[in-house]
């Protein structure tokens, strides 16, 4: 098929999800149209059946905010004609399912009709769609959609809970590819983060609030106080400052690690023993996915849909929200021993291999068909 794909080109988690399908889809044969106002991170290689389309939104002063959406309905108008598009595919509600719908409206003038996915990512419901300066618009592009997907069955009930949604929302959880995660670098480079007999605790996200990245630095604080170890930090965002500081204050800034953002998560993964994701809320939690396919075990909080990835006492521990102790207590009874860290590595791995892409692409592939065929 002809797809066109609307996503978040930064670092997100959306828009890794996004992006990592596409490159699926071509892969299987369909031709990818991504249409974003910037090439998405993880997509490096374009070529025949993989393409990308930037949204321009020209500057002018008599408008104080620029109209984003505007500008991606009329693109995805132009491509949808010039590449005779069959399908589009919007990830994260706000504003994508918005302006694929005026795209979807526009065409229709012209006897042209495309179905549209919709799939929800997390933050579009949990946090800023059901604020009610959003939530009219979120709720009726949504229902607008031809068919919605949720990342998780707790995504999927959020949804339903405070949106009112005619339609029925199909559960496609979030993948990962193994052959990208084999975790097979003879050149995992520890030394460069670690001695020998540390360990290395992980956590990697866009440093929102909603991470609760000063309960990271509280875990790792009751952690080194019980074994040697080092915390890597990977990526950017405004609480990033925070827990520099907070690091300052507890006298460990020499143990914890600030890398900013990278393209080499597999690589840090690679050298790690411990992935924390402390988060007050979750659809689904793909950073979490992606260090248990490394044989990254996970200590989580039970937050939203990390239960469906995160199995307790098998890949890892969840905790409450917020329960530092118990956190640093469960992360503290894998590290000490090798021989149930290495138990735990397994499992994750294993556990991770549920999400397999295989496994998930025919989900899409065949919700596409039926989409396209129902149009
Ligand atoms: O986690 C973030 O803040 C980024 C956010 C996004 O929209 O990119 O991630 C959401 O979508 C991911 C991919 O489906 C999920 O794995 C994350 O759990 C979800 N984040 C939240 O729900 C907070």
């Amino acid at each position: 098929m002809k797809i066109a794909i609307v996503c978040y080109p930064t670092f997100g988690g959306s828009g890794v999800v996004a992006t990592e399908l596409g490159i699926a889809l071509a892969n299987r044969g369909h031709e990818v149209h991504f249409v974003t106002y910037r090439q998405p991170v993880r997509l490096e290689l374009l070529g025949n059946n993989i393409h990308f389309h930037e949204v321009h939104v020209p500057e002018y002063p008599l408008f104080h905010y620029q109209p984003y959406e505007l500008a991606l309905s009329s693109k995805l108008v132009d491509t949808i004609k010039l590449f005779g598009i069959e399908l589009l595919h919007v990830h994260y509600a706000i504003p994508h399912a918005y302006a694929g719908y005026m795209a979807k409206k526009m065409l229709e003038e012209e006897d042209i009709y495309i179905p549209m996915i919709t799939t929800l990512h997390g933050t579009d419901i949990t946090l800023v769609g059901k604020h009610p300066f959003y939530k009219p618009a979120v709720n009726f592009s949504i229902n607008q959609s031809d068919v919605v997907t949720s990342v998780s069955e707790n995504l999927k009930q959020g949804t339903l809970e405070f949106f009112d949604i005619q339609k029925e929302i199909e559960v496609v959880p979030n993948f990962i590819d193994r052959k990208k995660y084999s975790n097979s670098f003879t050149d995992c480079q520890r030394s460069l983060m670690a001695n020998d007999d540390e360990k290395i605790i992980t956590h990697i996200s866009n440093f929102r609030k909603v991470k609760r990245i000063p309960d990271i630095i509280n875990v790792f604080y009751r952690i080194q106080q019980e074994l040697p170890a080092k915390l890597i930090m990977v990526g950017e965002g405004p609480e990033k400052e925070n827990a520099e500081w907070l690091c300052e204050h507890l006298g460990i800034s020499n143990k914890v690690i600030f890398l900013g953002n990278s393209h080499e998560i597999d690589r840090i993964l690679c050298f790690s023993d411990l992935f924390l994701l402390p988060s007050e809320s979750e659809s689904f939690g793909l950073a979490a996915l992606e260090a248990m396919v490394n044989k990254v075990p996970v200590i989580s909080s039970n937050a939203g849909g990390i239960p469906e990835v995160n199995k307790h006492g098998v890949t890892g521990f969840l905790s409450d929200i917020g329960d530092i102790e118990d956190m640093a207590k469960n992360a503290l009874s894998i590290l000490k021993d090798d021989e149930v860290l290495e138990q735990f590595k397994v499992n994750a791995q294993k556990e991770a291999l549920r999400f397999d892409i295989m496994k998930v692409l025919p989900l899409y592939e065949a919700i596409y068909k039926k989409a396209y065929d129902g149009r």
